[in-house]
């Protein structure tokens, strides 16, 4: 097995197809209504959040969970909770204080429908709905519910996702070494990948040899991930990313592209995509769908 050659047998995108639709659908369940007063805020937490995201984190969470033998259904609401802190991270990036960016997903970014207070105030709300989604998932022997809040606070915190965006924030227009580089993908994108696929193995009561595992190969594809989203940004256009390309050189931010070209860059995206799956034996096969979201993440050209 190697990234570039996955199990041919396993069908990914019927597997992304069925557990996006049920991911959907319980994101509809646990937010609430449109209806609810006052509407606005709701309307606009639903706008972003059904506004056709990959829904690669909930896929990575579900799928670790039943890597370690547990049942993907037991794991959606915490699957849905780590969206929901994606999402929120978004629609603040997007706003002027931070990228200024007019469109995410291919529709227009939360404060350009909603104006900007409302759009932050989206962001706080999913934020702080993403807590009591995660509150409605069962604890498991090994994993009391505290344990799984605190891996998804630790991960969306000032030391991790927040640390990440300060650091980038701060690094527009300087010199980034790879050093610094590494340390912002590593917060600002790997951080949460890697605890999407935690709280799978721990909704699944998995031993802690598991979990080390399953963190170890979050963190390389989520580096992986952020290398093939820097070379995209350069590669692909506004309409293919459904969101505007060219942003990074435009704001003059350090990327892997920028500091050792894109050819490196591919390559080391490949490397780590291999260690990620090298972290994935202690499986013993059972954790294909893995297997074939990590080699997707590398050849994924949106
Ligand atoms: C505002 C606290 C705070 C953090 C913002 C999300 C973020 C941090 C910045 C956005 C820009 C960026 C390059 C983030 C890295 C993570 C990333 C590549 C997000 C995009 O994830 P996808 O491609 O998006 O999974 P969809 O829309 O498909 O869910």
């Amino acid at each position: 097995m190697s990234p570039l050659h996955p199990t041919p047998a396993f069908d990914l995108v019927a597997y992304l197809k069925a557990r996006t639709a049920a991911v959907n659908r319980a994101l509809d369940d646990f937010l609430p209504p449109a209806a609810a007063r006052p509407p606005t805020i709701h309307r606009a937490m639903r706008y972003s959040i059904f506004a056709g995201g990959k829904r690669l984190r909930p896929a990575l969470c579900l799928a670790a969970a039943e890597a370690c033998g547990g049942s993907w259904r037991a794991a959606l609401p915490l699957a849905c909770a780590v969206e929901c802190i994606h999402t929120y991270s978004l629609i603040h990036d997007d706003l002027p204080a931070m990228d200024n960016d007019d469109y995410r997903r291919g529709k227009l970014t939360n404060h350009k429908v909603f104006g900007e207070g409302i759009a932050i105030l989206a962001g706080d709300a999913l934020l702080t709905e993403a807590f009591a989604v995660a509150g409605r998932s069962a604890p498991a022997p090994r994993y009391p519910l505290g344990a799984m809040l605190q891996e998804l606070w630790e991960a969306a915190g000032s030391r991790q996702l927040i640390a990440g965006q300060v650091a980038d924030l701060e690094g527009e227009g300087k010199k980034t070494s790879a050093a610094q580089l590494r340390y912002i993908h590593e917060r600002k994108t790997a951080a949460l990948l890697r605890c999407s696929l935690r709280l799978g193995g721990m909704s699944a009561n998995c031993p802690p040899a598991q979990l080390q595992a399953l963190g170890d190969f979050g963190r390389k594809v989520g580096l992986a991930f952020q290398i093939i989203d820097d070379i995209l940004d350069v590669t692909q256009t506004s309409e293919q990313l459904g969101k505007t390309a060219g942003k990074d050189t435009q704001a003059r931010k350090a990327t892997y592209p920028s500091i050792i070209g894109l050819e490196k860059s591919r390559k080391m995206a490949e490397n780590l995509t291999a260690r990620a799956f090298a972290a994935l034996r202690i499986f013993q096969g059972r954790a294909r769908a893995l297997e074939a979201l990590a080699a997707h993440l590398l050849r994924r050209d949106r």
